[in-house]
């Protein structure tokens, strides 16, 4: 008896193990804001753009760890899908929308603090447009840090 409970218990987990290694997040394009605003994702994730009508998505430049890859979607391309390894903080922004607040951001890696939060602020001062809501979209990091368990 014990013992069927014990293997039960291994398949239980090895299925766990098998469903954390790849998973996918969905981020949506809901009128002129990402939703959800902040992703948290591991390596290997895969972040799904969707509801892209009239919207794009590309890294806001420097903006990512170093040595991370930018992304830059066509405008209206849906399903638009980046898979991402670099652990650390990824600011991205609808280029027709960025300047009404739609800025995101993808943090991989559980960290307490994505290493490269600190050259995020750095970097504030060299967004030309919408640097506002790149502000606005860091404050919401910080406090969906804080808030992460
Ligand atoms: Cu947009």
């Amino acid at each position: 008896m014990f013992r069927i409970q014990r293997l039960v218990t291994l398949l239980a987990l090895m299925a766990c193990t098998v469903g954390v290694t790849a998973a996918e997040h969905v981020v949506q394009g809901v009128v002129t804001q990402w939703k959800p605003l902040v992703t948290f994702a591991m390596p290997g994730d895969t972040i799904r753009f969707k509801n892209m009508t009239g919207h794009d998505t590309q890294v806001i430049d420097g903006m990512l760890p170093d040595g991370a890859e930018p992304w830059k979607s066509k405008l209206g391309e849906e399903s638009f899908t980046v898979t991402l390894e670099k652990e650390g903080a990824y600011v991205f922004k609808c280029n027709p929308h960025i300047t009404t607040g739609m800025v995101g951001v993808v943090v991989i890696g559980d960290a307490k603090r994505p290493a490269n939060f600190d050259d995020l602020v750095g970097k504030l001062g060299t967004v030309k447009v919408g640097k506002n809501m790149v502000n606005r979209a860091l404050k919401k990091l910080d406090k969906a840090l804080m808030e992460r368990e």
